[in-house]
């Protein structure tokens, strides 16, 4: 049998950490033959919840899940872990400005990514969930000097499957006909879905649709405020759908984007696309043998280039803010 592959989930007793949690143990965020061994991280108070966590996924008796530890100990919590999920972060509160969030934040991701360098396995990779994500995967990378700073990466893909899932409602086909969607830039509100290099199948989806204000008035603003239309019509925010596009965040990671087709992630920029290097920005990827690679050369239009540096400004401001209060 294989050796279990550690996984460890931030935030664990939280409403996403629930939806995600029984989703790897039953095989879905490595492969139904990968056993895990799951380390949860809680905070003191919320120690109990995640126990209680852990007995329902005891009940599950999951033939893959190898073992349970429950800490509220950063250092336990990543020691040996090859996948990190960091999904517990400090939400924005009334009257909090962004300073103050980026702080809170930072008293959260500087010790875990100092943790990650010191016990995380060599081949770790780590998704951020909990926001402002992109920012906090650069705290956490800037705490881990010894790990590969490409192994930091911030969740999109609960962007780009809303997008998917608008497309396919106005063209009518299902979503498994549709490749070559992207996210670009940061995980908020400044967000660009791009479909003019999508395709739906097999023609251009922005040529098949030919009406440029609908992209730019029901499209884009859609899926950007999708989180907030469904907290008003949830009472609570995305938690099983977040939890799905992390399982596919890290399955697409490990196994692989299909022929012919790419993801969005948040990663890194190696400075294409006029993205400064440096920044955790979402860009389209594909994956093979456990690595992503940023999709080369694509065209950026006048429509697609102001929106792509409105989000990337976005994250440039974010990267001074967090500069200045000394969290990089
Ligand atoms: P919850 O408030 O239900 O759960 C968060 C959990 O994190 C709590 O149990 C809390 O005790 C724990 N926590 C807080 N500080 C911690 C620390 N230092 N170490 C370990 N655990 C800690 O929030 P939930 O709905 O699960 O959302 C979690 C995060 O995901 C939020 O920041 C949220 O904004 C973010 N999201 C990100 C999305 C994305 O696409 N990137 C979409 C969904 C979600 O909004």
């Amino acid at each position: 049998p294989r050796t279990p592959v550690t996984v460890t989930v931030t935030g664990a007793a939280g409403q996403i950490g629930y939806a995600l949690l029984f989703r790897i143990a039953s095989g879905q965020l490595l492969g139904p033959d990968v056993p895990v061994r799951l380390r949860l991280l809680e905070i003191t108070p919320a120690l109990a919840a995640a126990e209680g966590t852990a007995m329902e996924l005891d009940d599950c008796a999951f033939p893959l899940l190898a073992g349970i530890d429950i800490t509220d100990d950063a250092n336990v919590a990543f020691d040996g872990a090859n996948v990190a999920l960091l999904v517990g972060a400090r939400p924005r509160t009334k009257g909090m400005e962004r300073g103050d969030l980026l702080e809170a934040n930072g008293g959260i991701f500087k010790p875990q990514g100092r943790a990650i360098n010191d016990h995380a396995a060599d081949d770790v990779r780590v998704l951020v969930v909990g926001n402002p994500a992109n920012t906090n995967a650069l705290i956490a990378q800037a705490a881990a000097p010894d790990v590969p700073a490409e192994r930091f990466t911030a969740m999109t893909r609960l962007d780009h499957n809303r997008a998917l899932s608008q497309l396919a409602k106005k063209t009518g086909a299902p979503v498994s006909e549709i490749r070559r969607l992207t996210i670009w830039g940061n995980h908020s509100a400044t967000q660009y879905p791009d479909i003019f290099h999508a395709e739906v199948a097999g023609k251009n989806a922005a040529e098949a649709i030919g009406d440029e204000s609908w992209l730019a008035d029901e499209f884009i603003p859609t899926v950007a405020k999708r989180g907030a239309a469904i907290i008003e019509a949830r009472g609570a925010s995305s938690a099983a759908s977040a939890a799905n596009a992390a399982v596919d965040h890290v399955y697409t990671w490990v196994n692989g984007t299909p022929e012919g087709d790419w993801t969005s992630m948040a990663v890194p920029s190696d400075g294409s696309y006029g993205v400064p290097e440096g920044l955790i920005s979402s860009f389209p990827v594909t994956c093979a043998d456990g690595s992503y690679r940023i999709v080369p050369d694509l065209a950026v239009n006048d429509f697609s280039r102001v929106r792509i540096d409105a989000s990337v400004r976005e994250l440039s401001e974010e990267r001074e803010a967090v500069r200045a209060l000394g969290l990089i």
